[in-house]
């Protein structure tokens, strides 16, 4: 366990939000567990130490934090733990929590299946499936129990991955420490499928020029969040942290660390198809280098440029790896080709600051304008605008924007999709906004081809400009929306509408394959933070990776142009 000075924001959230689920596993009143899941929430979104927050007696300012929340968070920073959490804890499995994480199981039904069947893990929630043995509980049926019998299987093996901003920020603070070493080591990189952009990330992979491997070693084992060492060898370390994270990390030689870069930043695939090149000219390609095959001749290994050139290729970039490519390679998108973030929200619905905040922080960023789209009427659970709320913020938005010089702060919504395709608010209110951007947040489940006519018949609607977080999907939580994704990018393309990139770690939507799709046909993308908070702008670059994925450039993605030009790049009303 982390000792109580490494109590992050997050890891209180944890606490907070175990407790309300646990609480509701429990058959608790509504009141009671909400409580604690929206203290959970408030402490994600806090931008600063939640310690610090306490330290200077000012939790309740924080709105939803009452007297009775403030002595529970003071509980758990400073004694690590919760008494009530801890009680809940040992009152059930620890498998209950991650039954909460299968799509469809929901607290009520853990609640239930726990008391019928004493399940104590994810797989004996899988059994009873298999054996038809849920289909006759109360609110279940033949249909729910299909669908928890694949939501178990895609839980499964989805388990024990993590969101690539977890693994980022994992690394950075273990690269941070590392090279507290100073000139012991010479150079620390993150590889694998971290440095890939991969969607989610299996274990951490970190390479390391260091003289001295032994107290390296030692120095990386003493990491303060490290939970258990699994092995230690001549050039190697591996370790699962608190987090339950897993860490490779491999000492290289200065003359391989090119060859190890590349070997260990993969794809395996790559990996074997390069190895194969290699051996048409007669080497060998390893991790340590790259050698004739007959006498072990040395040939390349310091840089990865070096070994490309030697196999006859350009340099590859790693978010392309996995497509294995060879010859001609696109001119990739990157963050600094990024202008404005088009996706986020202000404490006017469900974001936590303001229109200011948020301005001054983009501006930090370096970038030249946002836009601030809050959520329509019909999301209540965010506090949703009506038509009337949506012209006063406008108005507002316009306001702060001419108080800053040389930035532009545009009038936008995350306008709704209702259920049958319009759109949540009136044409004369959209038309009067800088940015719309058409989301759906209801009826996730409809049939394929009543979701196909729904995002048909609101990308009829021209004033809608974008397509937000286009398929739904929340990684390692929730499918895709099930439709006719193809149909949906041809009429993008036919209306001029462009999709969004959503940076957002839990979506990435679209995902690099069908962004890649929207690429071939022509439909232009944006790539947009959806940030709820001043802390989670900086989220562009992940979402920045899965463009490039998708081989995208910068001329494919809107949010590269100057305000001037992407205001007449985006659909027209007329
Ligand atoms: P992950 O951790 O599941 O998100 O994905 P990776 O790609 O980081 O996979 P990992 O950590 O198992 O291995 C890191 C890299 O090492 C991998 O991308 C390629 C290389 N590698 C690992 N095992 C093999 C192997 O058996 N053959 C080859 N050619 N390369 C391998
Ligand atoms: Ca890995
Ligand atoms: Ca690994
Ligand atoms: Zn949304």
């Amino acid at each position: 366990m982390p000792g109580k000075e490494l109590l992050s924001n997050r890891d209180v959230a944890r606490i907070l939000r175990e407790t309300a689920q646990l609480l509701e596993v429990d058959g608790a009143q509504i009141g009671r567990y909400r409580s604690y899941e929206k203290a959970a929430q408030q402490m994600e979104a806090l931008s600063e130490p939640v310690a610090q927050v306490a330290a200077e007696g000012r939790l309740q300012e924080i709105p939803g934090i009452g007297e009775r929340m403030e002595e529970h968070i003071r509980e758990i920073l400073e004694t690590g733990k919760y008494a009530k959490h801890q009680k809940l804890l040992k009152k059930y499995p620890s498998g209950i929590l991650e039954m909460l994480q299968v799509q469809g199981l929901g607290p009520k039904k853990v609640g239930l299946l726990w008391k019928k069947f004493k399940v104590k893990a994810v797989a004996d929630v899988g059994r009873l499936a298999e054996q038809q043995k849920l289909r006759d509980l109360p609110g279940f049926g033949e249909k729910t129990e299909q669908n928890i019998l694949k939501a178990v299987a895609a839980y499964q093996q989805l388990a024990g991955r993590f969101l690539q901003h977890q693994a980022d920020e994992t690394a950075a603070k273990l690269i941070g420490y590392i090279e507290k070493l100073g000139k012991k080591v010479e150079k620390v990189t993150a590889a694998g499928s971290l440095r890939r952009g991969k969607e989610t990330i299996g274990d951490l992979d970190l390479l390391l020029i260091a003289s001295d491997s032994e107290a390296v070693s030692d120095h990386i084992l003493a990491f303060p969040e490290v939970g258990e060492k699994i092995a230690r060898g001549e050039n190697k370390v591996s370790m699962q942290l608190a987090n339950s994270m897993q860490v490779d990390v491999r000492i290289l030689e200065k003359k391989s660390y090119g060859a190890g870069l590349l070997y260990f930043t993969g794809s395996k695939p790559h990996n074997i198809e390069l190895r194969g090149l290699a051996k048409d000219k007669g080497w060998k390609l390893s991790e340590y280098g790259l050698e004739t095959i007959k006498g072990g001749r040395w040939v390349a290994g310091r840089t990865e440029e070096e070994v490309y050139q030697k196999l006859g290729l350009t340099y590859i970039e790693p978010e392309l790896r996995e497509a294995a490519a060879a010859g001609r390679l696109p001119q990739l998108v990157s963050v600094k080709d990024i202008r404005g973030d088009l996706q986020m929200h202000t404490k006017e619905s469900d974001g936590k600051n303001s229109i200011e905040e948020m301005a001054a922080v983009a501006r930090q960023l370096g970038y030249d304008y946002i836009a601030i789209t809050d959520h329509s009427k019909a999301v209540t659970v965010a506090n949703g605008m009506d038509e009337k709320r949506t012209l006063a913020h406008a108005r507002r938005i316009r306001e702060a924007s001419k108080k800053l010089e040389g930035f532009r702060i545009l009038a936008g919504i995350e306008v709704d999709v209702l259920k049958d395709g319009r759109l949540d608010l009136d044409d004369e209110v959209l038309a009067q906004l800088d940015i719309v951007v058409a989301s759906v947040h209801s009826y996730m489940n409809l049939e394929p081809e009543e979701m196909t006519e729904r995002l048909l018949r609101a990308l009829e609607n021209r004033h809608l400009k974008i397509l937000g977080h286009p398929t739904g999907r929340l990684l390692l939580r929730r499918e895709a929306y099930r439709y006719d994704l193809e149909k949906v990018l041809d009429a993008c393309r036919k209306q001029g509408a462009a999709v969004e990139c959503n940076a957002f770690p839990d979506r990435l939507d679209l995902r690099d394959v069908d962004l890649r799709a929207a690429r071939e046909r022509g439909v232009k993308v944006v790539i947009s933070t959806d940030s709820h908070a001043t802390t989670h702008l900086p989220y562009m670059k992940y979402g920045v990776k899965t463009a490039r994925r998708a081989w995208l450039e910068k001329k494919d993605v809107l949010n590269t142009l100057p305000v001037e030009k992407l205001l007449k790049a985006l659909r027209q009303p007329t």
